[in-house]
């Protein structure tokens, strides 16, 4: 599992490089955004309970279909895992916000949910509408607890939503 500081590093061990003026750029880009990317996954992290029941009737609102006779989140086990599959992808968004890094995604999250979803009929397009639910109910939550200079928050959301896609 990487963050920003060992991505970095990493591609420029590979070519035995020393740190030029794009890694110092970026890593001061980060260690800028230091502080508020902690205070704001502490803020997710205080609410994540409201912030995925919020997601959850809004993308049902949304999308009706998903939770009548047919739809893949028909019958609360199926309801249940839905709620519990945004509940993971807000929770591992916070580490990715935290290690300004998507690798935890990759790593922990995104490794062969494609298939599984294929497999047991969940629909990425819905699933994807949940994931950037997530992201505006955070993005507003995070703005209300007074944290500015967030536009970092969209990374791992924008992420997810794009390699499910
Ligand atoms: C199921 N979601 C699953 C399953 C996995 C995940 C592995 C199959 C096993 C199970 O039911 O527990 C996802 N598991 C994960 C992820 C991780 C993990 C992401 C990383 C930490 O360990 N259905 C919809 C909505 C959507 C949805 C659009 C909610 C946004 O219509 C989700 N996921 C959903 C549903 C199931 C599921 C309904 C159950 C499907 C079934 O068993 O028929």
């Amino acid at each position: 599992m990487r963050d920003a500081v060992t991505s970095l590093i990493r591609n420029y061990d590979v070519t035995g490089r020393y740190l030029d003026r794009n890694a110092i750029d970026s890593l001061k880009s980060y260690f800028d955004t230091g502080i508020a990317r902690v205070q704001a996954s502490a803020v997710i992290n205080a609410n994540a309970a409201a912030i995925v029941k919020q997601a959850g009737l809004q993308l049902f609102d949304e999308l009706p279909e998903l939770i009548r006779p047919g739809g893949n989140a028909y019958t609360t086990r199926r309801y249940a895992a839905c709620l519990r599959d945004l509940d993971y992808y807000l929770r591992y968004a916070t580490y990715a916000l935290v290690a300004g890094d998507t690798d935890v995604l990759d790593e922990r999250v995104l490794e062969g949910l494609r298939e599984t979803y294929n497999s047991l009929g969940v629909p990425p397009g819905p699933t994807v509408c949940g994931i950037q639910i997530l992201k505006a109910i955070v993005k507003e939550t995070v703005a209300e607890a007074g944290i500015t200079n967030t536009a970092f928050l969209d990374q791992p959301f924008d992420y997810m939503s794009r390699e499910l896609s």
